[in-house]
Parts: structure tokens; C-alpha cells; sequence
């Protein structure tokens, strides 16, 4: 079984930083208890990626958080990243599984239960679905309609992360609906203070595992 955690899944993103420091962000969110990140970098060449892929799974290494890479597997690779995130335009799930191998964390984006299912038959390990709620942080994100994250959670063996505009006060929502966690950008690199943002995620969470 491979090990890891979506329950607070962050996705990085350099523009909610408020003029702090990426990687002290990062590392910020690391320290206080995310479970799982995805780099996400739409706009950087492979170099840069590469670059800074190696900073960030380097923090993600000190704190024992699997790091995953969105969109390029060739980048995932260089990396020895511990995974990817796909959207249903990126490389196909077996073409990635064949690059990174059988151990590698494979999440792909789906919207509707067509794709959750093919995904699924495909070998993704988890699935992203969203997004639930209005977001900043994507501009051609569309929202699902609502019910679409439990028939979606409710229809596949593999777990789900619930993704867009999850702020704090609507995790409970998202995973009354089944979800195995929330993936956030601007709930957690846009916080005032993150440390104290994360640690009361993580409080919650905990809370309705016992
Ligand atoms: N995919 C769907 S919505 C979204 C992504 C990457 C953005 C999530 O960002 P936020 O700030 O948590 O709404
Ligand atoms: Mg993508």
C-alpha cells in the first residue's frame, strides 16, 4: 500500500504570499502539519521547475511530506519526486505511470463521474475534484454542481481530495461529503499566519478521526 495523506493537501502558488518568502511559506506550512504538496508552477520552463523543485522537496524531505509535481511527469522524473498531479490535458495516467513506476502517487483532476471512474481504471491513486467553491486562484476553474464530490466519492474505491475556495470554515462540508481531505492554495499561503491557520486545520481534522 502506498503511504499518504490528503487530509490537508497543499498546492503552492507564488501569488497569495502577501510579500513573504516562498519557501519560508512553505516550509511554514510544512512545519505546522500539511500532509501532502503539490508544487504548481503553470507558467515556469523545465529549468526553473527543476530548480526549484529541488528547494521544495528538500523542505518537503526535513518534514517527512510526500512531494508531488503538477502537470510534468518530465519534471516529476528529474526530480525523483514522489508523484504528480495530472488534469485530464495532461499526459495520459499510464504514460506517467510507465515514467515514474509503480510506487509513484498519482492524482489526477476529475469533474464529473465519467472521469473519476476512467481515471480510476487507469491506476490513479487519488483523485482532485473541484472546484467546490468560488476561487481566486484558478481563473478558468467552473464549479461543479452541487452533490457532484459525494456521487463522485461515492462511486470510486480510491480517495478524494476536495479542491477550490476550501477555506477553513468549510472543511467540515467538504469532507462530511466523503472527501479524505481538502487541497488548498490561498486558506493556507494567503493566512495571516499560517503556523496558526495550519495548526487549527490539523486540530480539526484530528478531531474527527477520533
Ligand atoms: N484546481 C481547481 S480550483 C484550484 C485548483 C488548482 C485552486 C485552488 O485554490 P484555492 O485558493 O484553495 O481556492
Ligand atoms: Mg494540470
Amino acid at each position: 500500500m502506498k503511504k499518504f495523506d490528503l487530509s490537508l493537501y497543499l498546492v503552492t502558488d507564488r501569488n497569495c504570499l502577501q510579500g513573504r518568502d516562498f519557501y519560508e511559506a512553505v516550509e511554514e506550512a510544512l512545519r505546522a502539519g500539511v500532509t501532502l504538496l503539490q508544487l504548481r508552477e503553470k507558467h515556469m520552463g523545465l529549468e526553473d521547475l527543476v530548480a526549484e523543485g529541488k528547494k521544495v522537496k528538500a523542505l518537503c524531505r526535513k518534514y517527512q511530506v510526500p512531494f508531488l509535481v503538477d502537470d510534468n511527469v518530465e519534471a516529476a522524473k528529474i526530480l525523483e519526486a514522489d508523484g504528480v498531479h495530472l488534469g485530464q490535458e495532461d499526459e495520459a495516467i499510464q504514460k506517467a505511470r510507465a515514467a515514474l513506476g509503480p510506487d509513484a502517487i498519482i492524482g489526477i483532476s476529475a469533474h464529473n463521474l465519467e472521469e473519476a471512474l476512467e481515471a480510476q481504471a487507469q491506476g490513479a491513486d487519488y483523485l482532485g475534484v473541484g472546484a467546490l467553491y468560488p476561487t481566486g486562484s484558478k481563473k478558468d476553474a467552473s464549479l461543479l454542481p452541487a452533490g457532484m464530490l459525494e456521487k463522485i466519492v461515492q462511486a470510486v474505491r480510491i480517495p478524494v481530495a476536495g479542491i477550490g475556495g476550501i477555506q477553513e470554515d468549510r472543511m467540515e462540508e467538504v469532507m462530511d461529503q466523503g472527501a479524505a481531505g481538502c487541497a488548498m492554495i490561498s486558506a493556507i499561503l494567503g493566512a495571516p499566519d499560517i503556523t496558526a491557520a495550519v495548526s487549527r486545520m490539523k486540530a480539526l481534522i484530528q478531531a474527527r478521526q477520533q
